[in-house]
């Protein structure tokens, strides 16, 4: 921890501590006193507070803290898979040990970059060789959090790449999305059937699982038990998740309270539907914007 403190911190900006589990992970303060977390475990944001120091994410308090188990919660950055397959669900990235490769506090914010690349043990699940960098960027009002994905090997790949954000809300039953309306989505509790959204506000009352796809850059999640709007904008991402595990999902997770689904919700944006094709020595990059009108 002294050592990346001593290279990457910035006094009232950038620091390295210790978090849960003895895990490194970086705090990043605003003057305007919002804040946020970000573990190298899974180059996983964990926290961002709002100028009132309200927190916006999500993170169960059952939640493992190690390093080859995915942190429950807050934005884990899912790369190259969604969902179940040939690689771990949601793909290595979320359960591999990121490097940090850059801070700066300039221009009124405060920045950090972790770096993933290929390693026997994900060559072994993966045969490709790719560089990852994930950025996230703190400002008065606002958290961006930006993937970049260059290819370093000689053959094209195919990846999906989403950050599957767990926000926190006052009450379940008093949460709406709004954005989605006329968006086809594939419903994961339907067999994978495509119907189209019909709601102007998305409300909740049973296990929810869809991907709408080639959804609006921009979406809303009303959190009126904390009269709280946040603005979701994604960038070179076509797909959006809507996902809460309500009861009996919930019971069956481990690592999440069997009464938590009452406070959170998944809004989660990425390339699922199309996935990415990425040719030798080319560049891919993806991010979003998340704005809290307190
Ligand atoms: O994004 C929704 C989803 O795919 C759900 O089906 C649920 O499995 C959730 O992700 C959590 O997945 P995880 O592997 O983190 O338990």
């Amino acid at each position: 921890m002294e050592s990346l403190e001593r290279e990457f911190g910035i006094p009232s900006a950038v620091k390295i501590i210790e978090g849960i589990g003895g895990l490194p992970k970086v705090v990043l303060t605003h003057p305007s006193g919002s804040s946020s977390e970000v573990y190298l475990h899974g180059a996983h944001v964990t926290s961002w507070k709002n100028r009132s120091g309200g927190e916006i994410f999500f993170v169960s308090r059952e939640s493992a803290f190690a390093t080859d188990l995915p942190i429950r919660g807050g934005i884990p950055v899912i790369f190259p898979q969604f969902g179940g397959g040939l690689l771990p669900a949601h793909g290595f990235a979320r359960i591999s040990d990121w490097r940090l490769s850059r801070s700066s506090a300039e221009d009124g914010v405060k920045r950090i970059e972790l770096r993933l690349s290929e390693s026997p043990r994900t060559l072994a699940m993966w045969p490709h060789r790719f560089e990852l960098t994930l950025g996230v960027v703190l400002a008065a009002d606002s958290l961006t959090v930006s993937m970049q994905v260059e290819n370093t090997d000689e053959q094209a790949f195919e990846f999906q790449s989403v950050f599957h954000t767990y926000f926190g809300v006052a009450d379940i039953g008093k949460t709406g999305i709004r954005g989605l309306e006329g968006i086809t989505y594939v419903d994961d509790l339907k067999d994978q059937a495509r119907e189209v959204e019909t709601r102007s506000t998305i409300r909740f009352a049973e296990e929810t699982d869809r991907v709408y796809v080639a959804a609006p850059d921009c979406v809303e999640l009303d959190d009126e038990g904390h009269s709280r709007v946040i603005r979701i904008e994604k960038r070179n991402m076509s797909d959006v998740v809507v996902w809460n595990p309500w009861i009996a999902k919930s019971q069956r997770m481990p690592d999440f309270g069997d009464d938590e689904y009452q406070r959170m919700v998944c809004v989660e944006t990425g390339c699922i539907e199309s996935r990415v094709k990425l040719s030798p020595g080319k560049e891919w990059c993806g991010g979003t914007i998340f704005t809290d009108f307190v």
